[in-house]
């Protein structure tokens, strides 16, 4: 039994601990700031009510500091009255992991620690994300409440006893508080199996299909190695960069066209397997690759949606779909053709819970290579990868054929995301704020032949608490169905980032095989021209495009 005391939080004030986008996501340098993540915890544990003697989750994507802030967190815990913390085994857990293991343990809640796709290291970034009972990251007012009671502690509570052992199955105490170290994989990989056909899927390895996933060193290798080679038969090897690893061995672990161009370009090549995929630090997001067939997010979960039904955790079919209002409308054309509504909700997973726990929708999806659904309340990486799978093992089709029949009968959303990253905060603000001005001039207008439909400041009233976010991206919708969307990122960690979606609508089959920048080629132009892009950035181009 350790010794409980009160901490003066003595080197107040930190830098801004408002959450962003999913949660607090800082360098590692400013979380290791005397009491600076202490203050956060107290926080969240000041704002949260009636949780004393209840179970929370704690867990992370194993990047540096991970270790660290678990020791610190349960020690805060104890202190705090929490009951019970479950933790995975060497503090690991994916973001869908924590939000399954919430629901299954009818968790008060749980901490996610990581700073997703960002990358790793003592110079790197590191986060912390409240997640509440349903498994998702908590609403708006709660966060916003924690970051209000950040500005005004004085001190936090802690338990002084020493670390506890966080790399070996099985239980122990601190103060009152019972502390569970657990198997990081086994909760998800059951969930898995009543989602997806294993059998079906196994059947396909051994009939050869081939997989290459690459767990970027982090969360997702011990949980890729664990279903697709040991429990679906994969060919040892299919998963690479199976270890998590503090830094994620130097790799920025964003699973994008950029950051995984070496999967591109296996997936390009002769020795293309039949699927190329990948996941990102905390096991989110998703790259979906065939052979010769890159799938853009926004395809991925207009495919998944249309062809739901053949895995056995949907076949009573999707009550409706979720996208964020930067993810193109090819999910929107699918909903329409089942007869189910969309909602366009703002960018980050947050919103999407109130609709899945209403029941309106099954299935959501953001262009960032996100998508997931009702069996958590997070985005899921290994989830996509394995509904693609059972799509091939089912359909017995290339990911190409898929693709291609899908464009057919629906039309193709071509599709791309100019990022302008790490650009002069000031001059990011002040760009937003002149074309807000400017949207309601540019209605009825033309652009090199392009009509503007509707210009305006994206918001979002949720049907379900009907509460309402405002200023949640500027949309410029011209009348043939394209598209311009900006807005700035909210999980940067240095300067600002701007996002530009540009998006244009192909329904003629014999028009749906361009090459994405240049089918997009006048829309990008006019993207930077309606913005004054170089004016305010002082960049010519973007520094990543996806
Ligand atoms: C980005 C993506 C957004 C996603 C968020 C968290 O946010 O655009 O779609 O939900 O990251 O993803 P922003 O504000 O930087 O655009 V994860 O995998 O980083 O938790
Ligand atoms: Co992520």
């Amino acid at each position: 039994m350790g010794k409980l005391r009160a901490i003066t939080i003595a080197t107040m004030p930190f830098a801004d601990q408002r959450p962003g986008t999913s949660g607090l996501r800082k360098k590692v340098e400013i979380f290791k700031q005397p009491n600076y993540l202490e203050n956060f915890v107290q926080s969240i544990f000041d704002s949260l009510e009636g949780f004393e003697g209840a179970t929370f989750v704690l867990g992370g994507d194993g990047r540096y500091y991970n270790r660290e802030a678990i020791q610190k967190i349960l020690k805060i815990a104890a202190a705090n009255g929490v009951g019970s913390i479950i933790v995975g085994q060497s503090g690991i857990l994916s973001t869908p992991a924590v939000s399954a293991l919430i629901r299954s343990l009818k968790a008060f809640g749980g901490i996610v620690l990581s700073a997703s796709h960002n990358p790793g290291g003592p110079h790197g970034d590191f986060g912390v994300k409240y997640n509440v009972a349903n498994g998702g990251p908590a609403p708006e007012k709660t966060t916003e409440a924690i970051y209000r009671r950040t500005l005004e502690i004085t001190s936090y509570r802690v338990v002084e006893t020493d670390d506890v052992d966080i790399d070996r199955i099985g239980e122990t105490t601190i103060g009152d508080m019972r502390v569970a170290i657990v198997d990081s994989v086994a909760n998800y990989q059951a969930l898995m199996q009543t989602l997806f056909d294993f059998d079906r899927i196994r059947d396909a390895f051994r009939s050869g299909l081939t997989l290459k996933f690459d767990a970027m060193s982090a969360v997702t290798g011990p949980y890729a190695r664990a279903i697709f080679e040991e429990e679906l038969g994969a060919r040892p090897g299919s998963v690479i960069n199976a270890t998590p690893l503090p830094d994620f061995g130097g790799h920025h672990p964003d699973p994008n066209l950029v950051y995984a161009r070496h999967l591109y370009d296996l997936a390009m090549s002769d020795a293309a397997p039949d699927l190329c995929a990948a996941s990102d630090g905390d096991g989110d997001r998703n790259l979906i690759i065939g052979r010769g067939r890159f799938v853009t997010p926004s395809d991925s979960l207009a495919i998944l949606a249309a062809n739901a039904t053949i895995a056995p955790g949907y076949r009573k079919g999707v009550a409706g779909i979720a996208r964020s209002m930067p993810t193109s409308g090819a999910a929107d054309r699918v909903a329409a053709k089942l007869g189910v509504p969309l909602y366009e909700t703002p960018t980050g997973w947050k919103y999407f819970g109130n609709l899945l726990d209403a029941g309106l929708v099954t299935i959501c999806g953001e262009e960032s290579a996100g998508a997931g659904s009702d069996h958590v309340r997070e985005k899921d990486g290994l989830w996509a990868v394995l509904f693609w799978l059972d799509m091939l093992a089912a359909r017995k089709e290339s990911v190409d054929a898929i693709v291609r029949q899908h464009w057919t009968s629906y039309g193709r959303n071509y599709y791309s995301r100019h990022d302008y990253e790490e650009v002069a905060s000031d001059g990011a603000h002040a760009l937003i704020d002149a074309l807000r001005d400017r949207l309601p001039t540019h209605e009825g207008k033309c652009f090199g032949g392009l009509e503007v439909a509707k210009a305006d400041d994206f918001a979002y009233h949720d049907p379900v608490d009907g509460s309402d976010s405002l200023h949640q991206g500027l949309r410029v919708m011209f009348a043939d169905g394209s598209r311009i969307v900006y807005r700035l990122s909210g999980t940067g960690t240095s300067g600002a980032t701007l996002r530009v979606y540009i998006e244009r609508y192909e329904p003629d089959p014999a028009q749906q095989y361009l090459e994405t920048q240049s089918a997009l080629a006048d829309l990008i132009a006019l993207s930077r021209e309606l913005a004054a892009i170089e004016r305010y950035t002082q960049r010519a181009a973007p520094s990543v495009i996806t």
